[in-house]
């Protein structure tokens, strides 16, 4: 008999509104609330100032996040620190939950290597620009992880474009059959640069696709940060208890554009994009704190003080290192470079200093 749960339309949600809709319980202590209202302003604050050092031309393109940061931070409170995060560019910054410097991930924007890590410091593996071919990586090393007997969980986070990619399809696959300990997280923000999610596929739910790879396909709101914690946390359960993979479809809308080089205004409904803003999920999460009494107006300041000073320590930081030499252009490519690789350097070189 098949274990396959049905996939869920509705969306869990855990925040009420502070009127009609009740807020729900969490078992999170107010010391745990507060770190991940910490986490969320941090990410908030490295998006938006990323932003501005965009405009000012201290980073190159940025894939802005902001309202996905609920997803990011609620997903990632769900894990031990053993457990592994392989991010898009649209989670670039996720490895500052994990103690990564801000300079590190600004540095990576501003395309210098002092922007590489070594995932097995962090457990955080490199930031997946190609869409969806970071699914297989994290499948293949939660399922490796498994034979090996250590005690670990992946999770991909991934968009809802990347669901009709044939590197999804292989490694939920996968995932499925070898009943690898891993969470596919979809950030269902209903766009794939200009493509809507209605001309993405024909499912009614992209939970729904879930089924048919013989996993839970659970639905919740993206930005109801205490959702999203508990819907990974039953998922990392399911994965250690060696049930298998979870695939948690989250809700949200895009409210920015794809990135800083793009112009939504051509194609998204502006109007949408309000509403959305009104209800975005830092402070969806804020009023709920305070609401339970757990947070004040002058510890939220303290927190975003904190994390302004840290993204300004951070552009510095990353601002301070000295420019990479241009051979890197030609290195990691080939254990045995060709001869020409020579020749194409001194020309550059030639070029560069002319
Ligand atoms: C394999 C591949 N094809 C195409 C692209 C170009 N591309 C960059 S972002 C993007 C849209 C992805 O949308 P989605 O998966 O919904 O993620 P989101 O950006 O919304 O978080 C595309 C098609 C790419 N990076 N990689
Ligand atoms: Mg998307």
């Amino acid at each position: 008999m098949s274990q396959v749960l049905p996939a869920e339309g509705g969306l869990r949600r855990i925040i009420g509104d502070g009127d009609a809709l009740p807020d729900g319980e969490t078992d999170l202590t107010p010391e745990q609330h507060v770190d991940l209202y910490r986490d969320l302003v941090l990410l908030r604050t490295y998006d938006e100032r990323s932003v501005v050092y965009h405009r000012q031309g201290r980073i190159g393109t940025y894939a802005i996040f902001w309202n996905h940061e609920a997803m990011q931070a609620g997903a990632a409170f769900a894990l031990e620190e053993r457990d592994w995060i392989f991010p898009s560019y649209r989670e670039s910054a996720i490895g500052l939950l994990r103690g990564m410097p801000a300079s590190t991930v600004l540095s990576w924007w501003r395309g210098h290597p002092a922007g590489w890590w070594n995932p097995e410091d962090y457990n955080v593996a490199s930031i997946c620009v190609p869409i969806g071919t970071h699914v297989p990586h994290a499948v293949g090393l939660a399922w490796g992880s498994r034979l090996k007997g250590e005690d670990r969980v992946a999770v991909a986070f991934f968009g809802d474009g990347a669901t009709s990619e044939g590197s999804f399809h292989e490694g939920a696959t996968f995932a499925g059959v070898m009943k690898a300990p891993v969470v596919l997280f979809c950030n269902n923000n209903q766009w794939a640069i200009s493509t809507p999610v209605s001309a993405q596929t024909a499912a009614a739910t992209l939970a729904d696709k879930a089924i048919g790879y013989g996993m839970p396909g659970v639905r919740v709101d993206g930005g109801d940060v205490l959702a999203v914690y508990e819907a990974t946390r039953e998922a990392v359960a399911r994965a250690r208890a060696g049930d298998g993979p979870t695939f948690i479809e989250a809700v949200t809308y895009r409210t920015a554009p794809h990135a800083t080089a793009d112009d939504s205004s051509l194609y998204i409904d502006p109007e949408r994009v309000e509403e959305e803003k009104e209800n975005e999920c830092v402070g969806r999460y804020e009023r709920y704190l305070m609401r339970k009494g757990v947070l004040t107006d002058s510890l939220a300041l303290e927190i975003r003080g904190e994390a302004l000073e840290t993204m300004r320590a951070a552009i510095a930081e990353a601002e301070a290192e000295p420019p990479a030499d241009v051979s890197l252009v030609f290195e990691h490519a080939f254990a045995d470079p060709p001869a020409s690789f020579a020749d194409d350097l001194a020309e550059l070189r030639r070029t560069l200093g002319g």
